[in-house]
């Protein structure tokens, strides 16, 4: 049997990187884009992949990803994205909503655009990475929960457009997941407002619980389709209800 390709886009850290190692241990040759050259060169070196510099907002990097994966493709994550801020739609800064937009929705758009062919050929699976912000939004969320819903809907479009091919379309939406940047980057690199996200809560998920539903969501047989997955840590029972346990 040839080998199988997966493509994992946001693979330079947190659950891209997770992904990428875990479909390589699953016999994947992993194809590992992401925007920071060293990291992802140095993780294609770690689990035998290749690496492509990708940043999803830009077409000629989407043109390049395209090609360095070639005609069949069985998998691709489209993960690339993230948060940026919280602000209150009345303080909302349109910048970082326009980034947002760009890289979780048209960045998404375009790699699975760019990658379809492939995919349809090989058979293959689309796994967006979502998040519970599109199912409930939050104060400060409008910007992030907006792009969220977005992807969420593109999906269930995407499934009744391809309602025909040999191609799958699965979102898996995780709730609060310890991952090396996602809450640094949100908040602008303020450690200390990343690190009360996650105060008091004994364990929240981890980039490795997102890779193993991912990597599950990837390799069930070819005539299951997991439309959703909707995963959050035990002490999360909705985005704003969360037990945390005192820390001092
Ligand atoms: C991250 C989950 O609750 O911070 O995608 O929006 S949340």
């Amino acid at each position: 049997m040839s080998t199988r390709i997966a493509v994992v886009t946001g693979a330079s850290s947190g659950i891209g990187r997770a992904t990428a190692r875990r479909l390589a241990q699953d016999g994947f040759e992993v194809i590992c884009a992401a925007r920071r050259t060293d990291r992802i060169e140095e993780l294609a070196r770690e689990i035998g992949g290749r690496a492509v510099t990708c940043d999803v907002t830009r077409p000629e990097d989407i043109a390049r990803l395209a090609e360095a994966a070639g005609d069949r493709v069985d998998v691709l994550v489209a993960n690339a994205g993230g948060a940026l801020g919280t602000d209150y739609v009345a303080q909302a800064d349109f910048a970082e909503w326009r980034t947002m937009y760009d890289t979780n929705v048209i960045g998404v758009a375009a790699s699975i655009q760019a990658l379809l062919p492939a995919l349809t050929r090989a058979h293959g699976v689309i796994v967006t990475v979502g998040s519970v912000a599109a199912l409930t939004a939050y104060e400060g969320g409008a910007g992030y929960c907006g792009v969220k819903a977005a992807v969420r809907s593109m999906m269930q479009s995407l499934r009744l457009e391809l309602w025909d091919q040999p191609v799958r379309v699965c979102e898996v939406d995780p709730g609060m997941v310890k991952s090396d940047e996602f809450s640094l980057v949100r908040f602008h690199g303020d450690r200390e407002r990343a690190e009360q996200v996650y105060a008091g809560v004994r364990q929240p998920l981890t980039q490795e619980d997102i890779a193993d539903c991912i990597a599950y969501a990837a390799t069930v047989p070819e005539h299951v389709n997991i439309d959703q997955l909707v995963v959050r840590p035990r002490a999360q029972a909705a985005a704003h209800k969360v037990f945390r346990e005192p820390t001092d």
